[in-house]
């Protein structure tokens, strides 16, 4: 992987983490464009995204990660044209502690399902302190309705060896093919689920 560029998204809903795994896993200082929230997340946090956030990652030789954070609330998500061009891979950020996560991980889906069908992608449960399977093995079964194929990992998104293993595991799906034909229609994947 001498010399590679590899370029990873997070997505997911607002508030589930997508800027806090850049902070912990980039080597740069992060480009942030987190602005004070005016609306209704004002009463979950106090700052969000509204373009994208930017961090990089140097692995073994020189090759480099490159990654990037969309906004998550819908209505930017027109972002995702902007990191399309070249992407290998995605991480989908769901935060546990949401009484709705799993029907934000489904709007997720529905909002990026054409792009997730044609790349790996890793649905990481964040916030999960406290025993979040139920909540994993609905996010496995909502995977599998919307006719995509990924891994559910729990993860806190503030601790860098976590994050840095969902990047590892999404490069070794990538080394190892997932199943992908080159047309992007996914092939077997069964087990990864
Ligand atoms: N307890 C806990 N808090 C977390 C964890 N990950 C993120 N947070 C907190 O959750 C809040 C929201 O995280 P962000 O990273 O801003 O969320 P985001 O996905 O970038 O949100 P938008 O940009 O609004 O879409 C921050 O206050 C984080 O410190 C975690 O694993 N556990
Ligand atoms: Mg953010």
């Amino acid at each position: 992987m001498m010399g590679e560029v590899h370029k990873i998204v997070f997505m997911g809903a607002p508030g589930s983490g997508k800027t806090t795994c850049i902070r912990a896993l980039s080597e740069i200082d992060p480009v942030s464009t987190d602005v004070p929230c005016t609306d209704e997340l004002r009463d979950l946090k106090e700052t969000t995204t509204v373009a994208l956030d930017y961090g990089e990652l140097q692995l073994d030789g020189d090759s480099r990660v490159l990654l990037y954070g969309l906004p998550g609330q819908e209505r930017f998500s027109y972002m995702f044209e902007v990191v399309r061009a070249g992407l290998l891979g995605a991480i989908v950020l769901v935060d546990a502690t949401s009484g709705d996560a799993v029907e934000e991980l489904s709007r997720t889906l529905a909002c990026h399902r054409g792009d997730l069908r044609k790349m790996p992608f890793i649905v990481a449960l964040n916030k999960s302190e406290q025993a979040a399977d139920a909540i994993a093995e609905r996010c496995r079964e909502t995977v599998r309705e919307h006719g995509l194929m990924a891994p559910v990992m729990t993860v806190d998104a503030r601790r860098r060896e976590d994050i840095a293993h969902l990047i590892e595991l999404l490069l070794v799906i990538l080394e190892f093919g997932f199943g992908f034909e080159p047309n992007g229609e996914p092939g077997r994947t069964e087990g990864l689920a």
